[in-house]
């Protein structure tokens, strides 16, 4: 061996061992990565500019989107809000349990403390576990919410060691949050009374004094007037616990970053549910008027804001390494959801459902396909995936991944796809249902099924959405057809044969997995 061959020789051995390292070192994934789950309301297909968006720009989110996996066939399980949370957290499809449609501002805990949940999963492998923001999934026993004394069951009884929460949406009465079991800073000489039926109290409402509104409701939420924004339902008392609209952001992000701090020490799961950007949309004043898309677009700013200061904050505690973070929505997107805050007037050519066809409530696509990122900086390469994932898989996939088994009556609709959240398997779920009430669709191999029914076609002229409902059944072949133009159900009768009797077979099983 003459010296020029012994030192290439030498390189390529270095080369290897270094090579080797970094596989080993990116093979090396710490066993508990801490979990932030980033749930937006409302939030469409086409409302970010990661999916499209060029009306406004989402650097935060698309910061997510550069840096991990953006999911193009993402879905939560309801086109509303309390059945795909519902479905997220036990991994059982809401169509399996009565009462699982939106909540009403005082229901009962819509979620047995007896159902295994995401953060028991977490709890058990011995994470902290957190939900700060909106939870519309019910609070107390069969009589409701003691508004004024401990409210359970709630989180702490089905995981969560902490809460923080708008107890059902922002607008509906109560407008207070509620820490833990109480409502914070509620004042006992001032208690709270609340009531979805008769006036209660003599405040003004929206609807007897709409000159005191600081933003006009245009349907329904003409009860009680919180801060210049009547409401749906009526409240009196609990004046010093009432929120503020325009900082809801803050608190919530705030008590998300306290969160975060707090256990920056120990594996934890936080569940940070945005207010945004549900109505009533009153950002912030250093988001309004800043997207000239009214104020749907500058909640949109204020969400990404959001986004922004968890990322930096896991970053600034040397925490992004070790943190899979999560952001998707729990139902698409809406333009007039009760009141006129310009989403309508100022939509400026924005496409919130981008390509899909429908928005919330509806059972066509963008009801349910949503925005899906899953980010672990150092372990998941990024990249854009057109496998289907479906929120309702998360609670399998964080079982295998903490090794926490699932019993048989456990997360019976949840299938473990870690592989494809961590980018390692392209690897399509066999099927997936989605949930418009009171229509199911099934989705298999590109073809969508929706079943047929009565109900309307459209919304209310306000909202001003396709439901998707038709007495005939309807099929469409999403790869060909992205915006659901083409009814083949009369071309392929055998497919629609089939995929009626999937639909059938998973509804009578009682469970899919
Ligand atoms: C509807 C409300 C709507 C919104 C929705 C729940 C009316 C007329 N409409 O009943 O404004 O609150 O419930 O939205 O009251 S969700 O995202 O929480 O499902
Ligand atoms: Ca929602």
């Amino acid at each position: 061996m003459n010296i020029k061959t012994v030192f290439s020789f030498w390189s390529a051995v270095s080369f290897i061992f270094l090579i080797g390292c970094t596989t080993i070192s990116r093979e090396k994934t710490p066993e508990k990565p801490n979990v932030v789950l980033i749930y937006i309301d409302d939030l469409g297909y086409g409302d970010v500019s990661c999916y499209g968006a060029t009306k406004m720009s989402t650097p935060n989110v698309d910061r997510l989107a550069q840096e991990g996996i953006r999911f193009t066939n993402g879905y939560c399980s309801s086109a509303t809000c309390t059945p795909s949370r519902f479905s997220m957290l036990t991994g059982k499809y809401a169509f399996r349990q009565k009462d699982t449609g939106i909540a009403p501002g005082d229901a009962s805990m819509i979620i047995d403390p007896e159902h295994t949940t995401i953060a028991d999963i977490f709890q058990k492998a011995g994470y902290k576990t957190g939900v700060v923001g909106k939870w519309h999934l019910g609070l107390g026993g069969s009589e409701g919410p003691d508004w004024n004394g401990d409210i359970y069951p709630g989180p702490r009884e089905i995981g969560f060691d902490y809460s923080f929460l708008i107890p059902a949406t922002g607008d509906r009465v109560p407008c207070v949050f509620v820490e833990n079991q109480r409502v914070s800073g509620l004042d006992p000489a001032d208690p709270i009374q609340v009531s979805f039926k008769e006036k209660i109290g003599n405040e003004p409402t929206g609807l007897e004094h709409p000159e005191m509104l600081k933003q006009m409701w245009s349907h329904g939420h003409n009860c009680t007037i919180i801060n210049g924004i009547s409401r749906i339902g009526y409240m009196s008392g609990g004046k010093n616990a009432r929120w503020v609209d325009e900082d809801i952001a803050d608190v919530l992000t705030g008590k998300a970053l306290g969160f975060i701090e707090k256990h920056q020490k120990e594996p934890f799961f936080l569940y940070f549910s945005t207010h945004d950007i549900h109505v009533p949309r009153m950002p912030h004043s250093r988001f309004q008027g800043k997207s000239g898309l009214g104020y749907r677009g500058d909640a949109i700013l204020q969400m990404d804001w959001c986004v922004g200061q968890v990322l930096d904050k896991l970053e600034k505690l040397g925490l992004k390494e070790n943190t899979i973070v999560i952001f998707s929505s729990d139902n698409g997107p809406v333009l007039d959801d009760g009141y006129y805050d310009e989403a309508v007037t100022k939509l400026n050519g924005h496409t919130p459902s981008g390509p899909l066809r429908g928005g919330k409530y509806s059972a066509f696509d963008a009801g349910t396909r949503v925005p899906f990122l899953v980010s672990w900086p150092g372990v998941i390469e990024p990249k854009v995936s057109p496998t289907i994932v479906s929120q309702l898989d998360l609670m399998a996939s964080f079982a295998r991944m903490l090794n926490v088994p699932l019993s048989g009556n456990d997360a019976p609709d949840s299938f473990n796809t870690l592989d494809v959240f961590l980018g390692k398997s392209d690897k399509n779920r066999d099927h997936i249902i989605e949930q418009a009430l009171p229509t199911l669709s099934v989705i298999k191999d590109n073809w969508k099924y929706i079943e047929p029914n009565n109900g309307p076609k459209m919304t209310n002229p306000f909202v001003n959405i396709e439901l998707g409902n038709d007495r005939k059944p309807q099929l469409y072949n999403l790869k060909d057809d992205i915006g659901e133009t083409n009814n083949l159900a009369e071309n392929y009768p055998e497919k629609v044969k089939e995929l009626a009797g999937l639909l059938q077979k998973i509804r009578e099983d009682g469970r899919s997995r």
